[in-house]
């Protein structure tokens, strides 16, 4: 049941009234920097299945606060891509659950993260569900539940064509609570950086409600391109009210947490 919340400042600001960890002191989005991080020579993020075309049916959500690309469960022919290795605890596989996006009505702002002082156009998040729990509600409510891996996006002058087979459904779910089957094929490795050596991870939550506070997060430093003509498409949406589209998280505090980052 998708309870309503929304990203004008006043309405963030109430968040924790109605979803307690949402006041937490492990929440996301948090600022990067590259000075006030922990460089440490970890080990790669082993990204398993991402040149692979994703099993079918794949649906696009306009749900009001984001997009978001969902894929079958419970498949027995094929698996999902799957990530390991970075931080993560030894013998733990997370499987994916989906990806959607945030971004901004101008190229200025969008991302959640802002990493050294940068916010970007756009921020892509691919969600993962460790194994060892059955679904998202039962991943949410446990420390090593899930991991987000975070995509900036930057505006270019020419096109992304790798984001083309998201982008062309767009405009036939422009209205809240809309959905359609992709009839493309979808691989993950076209949505991320070339480079995914580099990362920035640490402890967090969940960026909209009810912020459990049960996510590994993984940034990767290097932004993949997208086109301000690309940008529009997604800004044409509609949440019911408005354009859908600011949906980003203002900062939260670090506090004590440590922030890491991956020095190769
Ligand atoms: S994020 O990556 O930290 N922005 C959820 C997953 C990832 C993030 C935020 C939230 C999530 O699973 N939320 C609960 C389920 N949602 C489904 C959804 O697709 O987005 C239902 C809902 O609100 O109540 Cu929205
Ligand atoms: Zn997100």
């Amino acid at each position: 049941s998708t309870a309503y919340f929304g990203y004008k400042k006043r309405q963030q600001h109430i968040w924790p009234r109605k979803f307690k960890e949402c006041g937490g002191k492990m929440q996301s989005p948090i600022a990067l920097s590259t000075s006030k991080s922990i460089a440490l020579s970890l080990p790669a993020l082993e990204m398993i299945g991402f040149h692979d075309v994703l099993p079918h049916p794949i649906t696009l959500t306009n749900n009001g606060h984001s997009v978001a690309l969902n894929v079958v469960k419970n498949s027995t022919h094929h698996r999902l891509p799957y990530i390991f290795g970075a931080i993560l605890n030894e013998n733990q596989q997370y499987e994916l659950e989906g990806l959607h996006f945030h971004w901004g009505n101008k190229n200025n702002r969008g991302s959640e993260h802002v990493l050294n002082d940068m916010r970007y156009s756009m921020e892509m998040h691919i969600i993962h569900r460790n194994i060892a729990y059955s679904n998202m509600a039962d991943a949410s409510a446990h420390e090593d539940g899930l991991v987000v891996l975070g995509i900036f996006f930057q505006v270019q002058e020419s096109d992304n064509e790798m984001i083309n087979p998201i982008l062309k459904h767009l405009p036939s779910i422009q209205w809240i609570n809309t959905e359609v089957i992709l009839n493309t094929s979808v691989i993950l490795n076209s949505f991320i950086p070339k480079n995914t050596e580099t990362y920035y991870t640490y402890r967090g939550s969940l960026t909209t409600p009810p912020c459990s506070e049960t996510i590994t997060w993984v940034i990767f430093s290097t932004p993949v391109s997208i086109s301000f003509k690309q940008m529009t498409r997604f800004r044409m949406l509609s949440n019911g009210e408005d354009k859908l589209g600011d949906n980003y998280r203002k900062l939260q505090n670090i506090g004590k947490r440590k922030v890491y980052v991956r020095n190769v």
